[in-house]
């Protein structure tokens, strides 16, 4: 399908918001991903939120790893700087970027497999030096790319389409986020846009580091009875991993429900996913208290959504380094070089 262009001409009427720009101006490319997969749902809600904010696509910069979920800034907003780094090193080129100029807003896309396996170390220092950013994990359970292997993520005891059982404990990123002092810590699901969405806005608006983990189904290696982030079963297609282009479309599921309420989001193969919403009264401003609840809560096999903590006046690694106010592409030589001589003096300071 790569070879099928999006046509460039939108409809005269179609609704522009304050600056100007139509929802289509927030597209990006076709989404070559498997028909159903969540990972498009998301770059839908990031479409979405940034139409809604308002915001210049040339204002982002958008930068993944290597994954399909790394492959959808390729999906979205196709007018925005966008970086496909390397596996699992997205962290370290989007904290080299925001150095270098900290005027654009960046948004770091990745997959389970990508933060939490291969690229662990490189979460976690981003969220420990509170880079200004999104960090969006597409969280499918598996390397949906490399055709289904468990991820880091995947729960002790879950078991592969294949019939393999997990050993190893999983990587919980949002506790780890929490622990690690990112200031706004969130957890939703790919088909419950109306949480999501908000969500990400809320994320854009916040000026730290900012963490969303996105369950999202992966309908072709992630979807059989015994796994726990599955929400479709593709009877016809369970024995093929290598004939994905087969894959039945399917609806995917969506959830609405109110806040404090626990649901049960029936899948297609009959299974159950427990939702549980914050309450009402939760204090999301108190870091110890959402540790206990996530892990609490995850004891009883529910999934906690929704805004999990966040830290109003967070600071950010520019204000912890006292960096330049001005992109490093606006100053000029001799500010940039100032000489040996200035080097020699900073030298000698360090002795
Ligand atoms: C250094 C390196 N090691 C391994 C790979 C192979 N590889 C590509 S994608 C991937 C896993 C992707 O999983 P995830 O980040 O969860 O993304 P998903 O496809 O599930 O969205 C792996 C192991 C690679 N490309 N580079
Ligand atoms: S393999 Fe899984 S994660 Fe990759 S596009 Fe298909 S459904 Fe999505
Ligand atoms: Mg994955």
């Amino acid at each position: 399908m790569t070879y099928i262009a999006k046509p460039r001409l939108h409809h005269p009427t179609l609704e522009t918001n304050k600056v100007g720009y139509t929802r289509r101006d927030y597209e990006g490319k076709i989404s070559t991903l498997c028909a159903g997969c969540g990972h498009d749902s998301i770059s839908a809600a990031i479409i979405q939120a940034c139409w809604e904010l308002d915001i210049e696509p040339h204002r982002v910069a958008k930068l993944s790893g290597i994954g399909c979920s790394s492959k959808t800034p390729d999906y979205f907003l196709g007018a925005s700087h966008g970086f496909n780094t390397v596996h699992g090193r997205m962290p370290s080129v989007l904290t080299g970027a925001n150095l270098a100029n900290r005027d654009l807003l960046y948004l770091g896309v990745s997959g389970d497999g990508d933060s939490a396996s291969i690229g662990l170390g490189q979460f976690a220092h981003a969220m420990r030096r509170g880079v200004n950013m999104v960090y969006i994990v597409e969280n499918n359970g598996v390397y949906g790319l490399t055709k289904g292997q468990f991820s880091a993520t995947a729960d002790k005891g879950s078991k592969s389409k294949k019939g393999a059982f997990n050993a190893d404990s999983p990587v919980d990123l949002i506790g780890m986020a929490l622990q690690l002092g990112a200031t706004y810590v969130a957890r939703s699901f790919s088909g419950d846009k109306q949480q999501l969405v908000p969500l990400i806005q809320g994320a854009i608006r916040h000026g730290g580091a900012a963490f969303i983990d996105v369950i999202s189904p992966c309908i072709a290696f992630n979807n059989h009875e015994g796994s726990t982030k599955s929400y479709d079963y593709v009877r016809e297609h369970n024995e093929a991993v290598s004939r994905i282009d087969f894959i039945t479309p399917r609806q995917e599921v969506t959830a609405g429900y109110a806040p404090g309420e626990v649901i049960d989001v029936e899948q297609h193969d009959g299974r159950i996913l427990r939702l549980r919403k914050l309450h009402s009264d939760y204090d999301p401003t108190n870091r110890v208290a959402a540790m206990n609840f996530v892990q609490q809560r995850q004891a009883l096999g529910e999934v906690v959504t929704g805004l999990l903590y966040v830290e109003s006046d967070a600071s950010d690694l520019h204000a912890g380094l006292n960096t330049s106010a001005r992109p490093l592409n606006t100053l000029d030589h001799q500010v940039l070089c100032p000489g040996k001589a200035a080097l020699d003096k900073l030298n000698a300071s360090l002795r």
